[in-house]
């Protein structure tokens, strides 16, 4: 059984990130098979994937029968549906609702720092006093995640217990609250430092050095710092 995994540049593509964890974490490295692309701009996303209609959007999966499935959360239920002997989601109803829910809000919301604050795991910056506009979602996160751990009795350094979709889907935010030093409340500076600490979130990173080239377009005019590990 093979998957297909279509991805943008490693280093500021932020769902290509999730989509990436979604194989390497849950043990499914060795059924999928990887294409990197290289666009510059939206346009160029649909001219890549004009062969695998009706994609629009990375990252795109392509089932082992051939089926073409785009979205991140479609990716994440999918790969749990057919794999219900893995825990991608956490066993416990209780946690699994919880992991749910924190997975859809990042999926659906945050569009300050998503907008405004693009990923780079290029280079960090020196820290950036966070606007008024993003502060209320700074306070979110924290209360959403310090909730998650409260309410699923999480003692390790991830949401529900054992690293689940929910934290493959925060890896990219994490990594954009380090490039900014916008992790100063307390439960997100732990919880992005797992992140950051997390070997499948190293490889994906120190292969994004490797392989991709710096896109502009997403370095912004600020004083840079070293990256955060
Ligand atoms: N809802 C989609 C969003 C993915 C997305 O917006 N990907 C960007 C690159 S990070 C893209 O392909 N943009 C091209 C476009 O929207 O046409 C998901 O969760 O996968």
């Amino acid at each position: 059984m093979t998957y297909e995994l279509f991805l943008g540049n490693r280093l500021y593509f932020s769902w290509s990130i999730a989509a990436y964890l979604m194989f390497e974490h849950f043990g499914l490295a060795d059924q999928v098979a990887l294409t990197v692309f290289q666009p510059q701009d939206e346009a160029d996303v649909k001219r890549h994937l004009s062969g695998l209609s009706p994609a629009r959007t990375l990252p795109t999966m392509r089932t082992p029968e051939g089926v073409i499935v785009s979205d991140s959360m479609a990716i994440a239920e999918e790969l749990a549906s057919r794999h219900p002997d893995i825990a991608f989601w956490p066993r416990d109803p209780a946690a699994r609702a919880v992991a749910r829910t924190l997975a859809n809000e990042m999926h659906s919301s945050f569009g300050g720092l998503r907008g405004n604050w693009p990923v780079n795991l290029r280079h960090a910056y020196a820290p950036v006093t966070p606007p008024v506009e993003i502060a209320a979602e700074l306070d979110r996160l924290e209360q959403i995640w310090s909730n998650a751990r409260e309410v699923t009795g999480a003692t390790g350094p991830w949401l529900c217990g054992d690293y689940c979709l929910a934290d493959a889907i925060f890896a990219p935010m994490a990594a954009r609250l380090a490039a900014y030093g916008f992790d100063t409340r307390s439960t997100t500076k732990s919880y992005v430092a797992a992140h950051l600490a997390d070997p499948a979130f190293r490889k994906w990173r120190t292969d994004g050095l490797k392989l991709d080239p710096e896109m502009s377009k997403f370095e912004l005019d600020l004083p840079q710092a070293d990256w955060p590990v």
